[in-house]
Order: structure tokens, then C-alpha cells, then sequence
């Protein structure tokens, strides 16, 4: 049973997430589908991608599969994890993916909204940064997408608070491009999609490469790579992070201790 539905409208391809039961967790599966589309989509040279929950979705995603996540003593969001090949993917996509997003965005899926190029949200739409609400090491270059994606300040109250951010103060501090009633959302997006695919493809591919090198452009020693990576283990070892995950299973508050 598939877990997600494609669609191509002219240039433009559309990725469905369509795994309700799970709320359109970021699986292993379901990511690998999103990411065969998406090659699908360059070998027929689609100009625009994409990405939407079911139409009313009151969850476009829930972020990263919780059930996938290792217990302890292994990095959570490693390079091969899903997650993060997804947003390898979407970023090195050569055209613009657009997020139309209706319902809570949350975690993982956040990251990924935030890394596709353009945002077009209904009025229902939520973002929020979850890992300090499992007790996760969120990995550098996440926390890279959404210091690209917000201003320093609004980024660190996301991640700190963990709460989620409504789609009009979403819009506000320029998280997302356009935020556009519901019935129109469909109709705004394709528009917008349509404007992008009439003009030149190898030009807009070369920008947007230009600017994902732009934004990653952050010089760190490799000293600083290590401390990073040191941090985040002792996190990754914590008691509080097995609880974090303890706790979402057993579907009730985490108790967190500081260890
Ligand atoms: C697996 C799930 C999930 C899920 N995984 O429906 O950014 S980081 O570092 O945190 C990163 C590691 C990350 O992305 O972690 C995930 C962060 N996501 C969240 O914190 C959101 C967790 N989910 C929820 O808060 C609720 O599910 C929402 C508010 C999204 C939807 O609530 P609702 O009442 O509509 P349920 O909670 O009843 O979920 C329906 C089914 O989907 C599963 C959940 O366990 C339940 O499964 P069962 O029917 O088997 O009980 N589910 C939801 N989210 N991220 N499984």
C-alpha cells in the first residue's frame, strides 16, 4: 500500500503524503518513496515539485518516524537516516519544491518544509521544532536549515519551547512565502508553480544550487565539528533522551531530569 500519491500537471509534479494512520510520519518508507519521486520527476525534466499533505489534512506530517529512532547510544540523526536524506534530497532537487502546507508541520517534517524552496500555507497551518520535546541532539546541518529558514532569535524560541508557531506569525517572521485561505490554497500554488515553470529552468537551477551553497557557506574548524559531535553524544547517551522516546510511546508526558 503505497504511502504516498503522484501527480504531474503540466511541469509541475505533486508528491502526496497520504499515510493518515501515522499521520504521515517521516518513515524509512514513506521517504523513500517521496525520494523516488522526486528522481522521477528530474528524468522527465519537471520544472516545479510539490509536496502536500491529503487536501483538509489537519496533520501534513508528524516529522520523523518516533518508532525508527534508535533507543540510545547511536546517533538519532546520523547522515543515512531518512531524515536526512530527505532533505538532502529536496535541497539538491534542480528546481524549485514548493510546500503547500495545511495542518500541523511538526519535528523532521518541519525541517523539511523549511528546506523546500517556497511555502504556501493555509490559515490551519502549524511549525514546530520539536527535539527538546523528545530530549533529540537535532544534527548541525538541521540546525542550519532553520537558522536559513528564520532569524536567529525566532529559530531559538522554536527550538527551546518546542510549541508550535500559527500560520499567520508564521508568515510574519518570514518562515513561510504566502499564506492563503484553504479553497484557494490549491489554486495559489498551481499558480505560482505556473509562473516559475514558464521561465528559464537551467537559470533557476543554477540559482538555486547557488544559494544552497550560499546558505551552507558557514565556516566551523574541525575542532568545533568534534565539539559539536561530542555534545550531542552525551545527549544521544542520556538518560532524558531514552526517556524522551520512552515517554512518546507510552503515549504521556516525559520526565526529564537533566541526565
Ligand atoms: C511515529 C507517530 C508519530 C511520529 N512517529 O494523532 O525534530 S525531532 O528531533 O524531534 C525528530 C526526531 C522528530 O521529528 O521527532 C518527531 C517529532 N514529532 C512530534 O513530536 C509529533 C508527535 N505526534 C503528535 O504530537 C501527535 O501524533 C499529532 C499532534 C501529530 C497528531 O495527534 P493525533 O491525536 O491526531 P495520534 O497522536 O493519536 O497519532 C496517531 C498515530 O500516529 C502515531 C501515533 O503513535 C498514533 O499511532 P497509534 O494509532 O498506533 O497509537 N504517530 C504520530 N506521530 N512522529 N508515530
Amino acid at each position: 500500500m503505497p504511502l504516498t500519491r503522484l501527480d504531474v500537471r503540466d511541469a509541475t509534479g505533486v508528491v502526496t503524503l497520504d499515510h493518515p494512520a501515522k499521520r504521515n510520519a517521516l518513515s524509512r518508507a514513506l521517504v523513500d518513496e517521496v525520494i523516488a519521486a522526486l528522481d522521477d520527476f528530474h528524468r522527465r525534466r519537471l520544472r516545479v515539485a510539490i509536496l502536500r499533505a491529503a487536501p483538509g489534512a489537519k496533520v501534513w506530517s508528524a516529522g520523523h518516524d518516533v518508532d525508527e529512532l534508535p533507543e540510545s547510544g547511536r546517533d538519532p540523526l546520523g547522515w543515512d537516516d531518512p531524515l536526512r536524506e530527505l532533505i538532502r534530497a529536496v535541497e539538491q532537487f534542480p528546481a524549485p519544491v514548493i510546500a503547500m502546507v495545511e495542518g500541523g508541520v511538526w519535528g523532521g517534517a518541519c525541517e523539511t518544509v523549511l528546506a523546500c524552496d517556497l511555502v504556501v500555507a493555509a490559515p490551519s497551518a502549524t511549525f514546530a521544532i520539536t527535539p527538546a520535546r523528545l530530549g533529540v541532539p537535532y544534527n548541525i546541518g538541521g540546525m542550519l536549515t532553520f537558522l536559513n529558514a528564520a532569524n536567529l532569535r525566532i529559530a531559538k524560541e522554536m527550538a527551546f519551547t518546542a510549541r508550535p508557531v500559527d500560520a499567520a506569525r508564521a508568515e510574519r517572521v518570514g518562515l513561510v512565502n504566502h499564506v492563503v485561505a484553504a479553497d484557494e490554497l490549491e489554486a495559489f500554488t498551481f499558480a505560482l508553480a505556473g509562473d516559475i515553470a514558464a521561465n528559464a529552468p537551467l537559470s533557476i537551477a543554477v540559482m538555486k544550487e547557488q544559494l544552497r551553497i550560499l546558505a551552507g557557506a558557514h565556516p566551523m574548524s574541525p575542532q568545533g565539528f568534534e565539539r559539536v559531535q561530542g555534545l550531542r553524544r552525551l545527549v544521544y547517551d542520556s538518560r532524558d533522551y531514552r526517556e524522551g522516546i520512552r515517554a512518546f510511546k507510552d503515549k504521556r508526558a516525559p520526565r526529564f531530569t537533566g541526565e
